[in-house]
């Protein structure tokens, strides 16, 4: 008897168990997130389906934060947000049920460039404005998009590389051999292409500049970490580290600590780092990181002004800049308390 009652309360356990594991499936996968439950009660509202890479930085949670504050009911949307969690094939299945849901309008940041002609035709086929964001696309036929917002990332990469010839000028190391390493972001994305092609640009110009190796280190803290380890056991003297986000800088830096090297203004390394996050100009500020790139991720209202032109049909661009500058220790005093991310 006692056996069998054992037997039983396993059982129920086992079901429970099973259950509760169910349950947390079905929300992983984020196929609630864009369930038809969703479509909104009132019919004045605009509907856009907004579809982000994921969430790898502090950049990226900012971005999306810019979406969700400017697309909210009391501005007359009703937002329907999917997280690709990195992966092309969730941001295809959520255009596509962007699609099926027959939306007003789907905004997106395509995690690399290639790969989106067929969904883009379907969008178009239903009649469906998008509104890249961040990133592009590489599409034969450029209707398949409305318009695109973000930065340009081949001037950011310029900016890396002037600031670094004028730099090394002014410490009159201009004609020294410098040795240059490059932790690059996410493969085949439009700010890894922009970055990087806009600093070689520059690199080309000094015969004395020698990039050591660019290694994919996918935007993380935790690539970046591991991939700076790596160079700093294979070349024994570095001079400058080029890191295409904050993100992968702050896990550099743990491994230069760790490997008993200085960096910043008074240090062995000079460190270049994209994006401009708070607690990274604070690095900026204690002179840990020497320049910071600005990427402006507010680019929600950029894109509710593009919707606004297209619902008064007035005339538009297909291509919308955000502003952006550099931040030294010199004039990074006057952003960092206004720094909401
Ligand atoms: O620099 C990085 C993010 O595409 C500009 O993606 C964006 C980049 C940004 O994850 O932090």
């Amino acid at each position: 008897m006692d056996q069998i009652v054992g037997r039983n309360n396993r059982m129920i356990l086992f079901i429970i168990m099973a259950l509760i594991l169910l349950a947390g499936c079905k929300k992983q996968f984020g196929v609630d997130e864009i369930d038809d439950n969703l479509t909104p009660k009132d019919e004045s509202l605009i509907v856009v389906g907004v579809s982000q890479i994921g969430s790898e930085s502090v950049w990226r949670t900012a971005n999306t934060a810019s979406i969700q504050n400017v697309f909210t009911k009391a501005n007359g949307y009703f937002l329907i947000f999917d997280n690709a969690r990195q992966k092309q094939e969730n941001q295809i299945k959520a255009l596509r049920s962007f699609i099926s849901q027959q939306v007003d309008y789907i905004i997106f940041s395509p995690i690399m460039e290639d790969g989106w002609d067929t969904v883009l035709q379907e969008a178009k086929e239903a009649e469906i404005p998008v509104i890249l964001m961040d990133r592009k696309v590489n599409v034969k036929d450029d209707s398949l998009y409305t318009a695109w917002v973000g930065s340009d990332f081949a001037a950011e990469g310029e900016r890396a590389g002037q600031w670094l010839a004028d730099y090394l000028e002014e410490k009159q190391l201009g004609d020294e051999e410098i040795n240059i390493v490059v932790l690059q972001g996410t493969k085949g994305s439009t700010s890894v292409i922009g970055r990087t092609a806009g600093f070689d640009a520059i690199a080309a110009e000094h015969h004395n500049w020698n990039i050591l190796e660019q290694v994919d280190a996918d935007f993380t803290t935790a690539k970046g970490r591991e991939e700076m380890k790596k160079m700093l056991q294979k070349y024994e003297d570095i001079d400058v580290v080029v890191s295409q986000n904050d993100d992968m800088t702050f896990g550099a830096l743990e491994s230069i600590q760790a490997a008993g090297k200085t960096t910043g203004v008074d240090g062995e390394m000079i460190i270049i780092s994209f994006d401009a996050v708070k607690s990274a100009l604070k690095m900026v500020e204690e002179g840990i990181i020497n320049v910071d790139i600005e990427c402006n991720p507010k680019q929600g209202e950029y894109i509710e002004k593009v919707i606004q032109a297209i619902e008064d049909q007035e005339p538009m661009d297909k291509a919308y800049y955000v502003p952006e500058r550099i931040f030294t220790r010199k004039n990074v005093g006057s952003v960092i308390d206004d720094r909401s991310y």
